[in-house]
């Protein structure tokens, strides 16, 4: 499938609400890459291990509750990642949370803007998210619509090939 073939069929998106879900889950906050049949986990200290970068004056972006930010996001970059555990081409990748929250994502969007890439964010202003933060949390900072694709809890990473 093309991306444009696969931005037409939003049917896989579970039923979500634009209103952010107040609690944190609990449980293990493991992180599942899933590349077919192999899976890797990493726990959210594992990702320390990657190279680290920062992405300043990023807003969260809610009509229902308002704008938050600009804050700075630090952490690993998604792109650096999947050229880790999937060095070839992909189609697209679902970022699922522990509440079941997902967005979807494609390579053009994934490797644009180097100098504002899509995050896993482990730090916000200097200092580690808390869990009721997102503990790890999906950072893109294009993202003007509702903050649906800022992703809390993030738990399973899922390579489209
Ligand atoms: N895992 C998860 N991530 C999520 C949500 C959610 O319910 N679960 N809500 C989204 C929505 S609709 C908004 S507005 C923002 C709220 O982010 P904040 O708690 O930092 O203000 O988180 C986004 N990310
Ligand atoms: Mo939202």
């Amino acid at each position: 499938m093309t991306n444009d073939e696969l931005a037409g069929t939003d049917d896989w998106l579970p039923p979500h609400s634009h209103e952010p879900n107040p609690s944190s889950p609990t449980g293990d906050p493991s992180i599942s890459i899933v590349d077919g049949e192999n899976t890797f986990s990493l726990h959210p200290e594992d990702l320390g291990n990657h190279p680290q970068i920062l992405v300043d004056n990023c807003y969260i972006l809610s009509t229902g509750h308002g704008t938050s930010g600009p804050f700075t996001f630090g952490g690993v970059t998604l792109a650096g990642l999947l050229a880790h555990f999937h060095p070839g081409s992909w189609q697209a990748v679902h970022v699922i949370s522990a509440d079941n929250f997902q967005t979807r994502l494609y390579p053009a969007e994934v490797s644009a803007a180097a100098d504002r890439p899509v995050l896993l964010a482990l730090s916000v202003d200097g200092r580690p998210l808390s869990r009721d933060e997102g503990l790890v949390r999906l950072i893109v900072p294009q993202e003007k619509d509702d903050a649906l694709r800022q992703v809390k809890w993030v738990r399973e990473i899922r390579i489209i090939r």
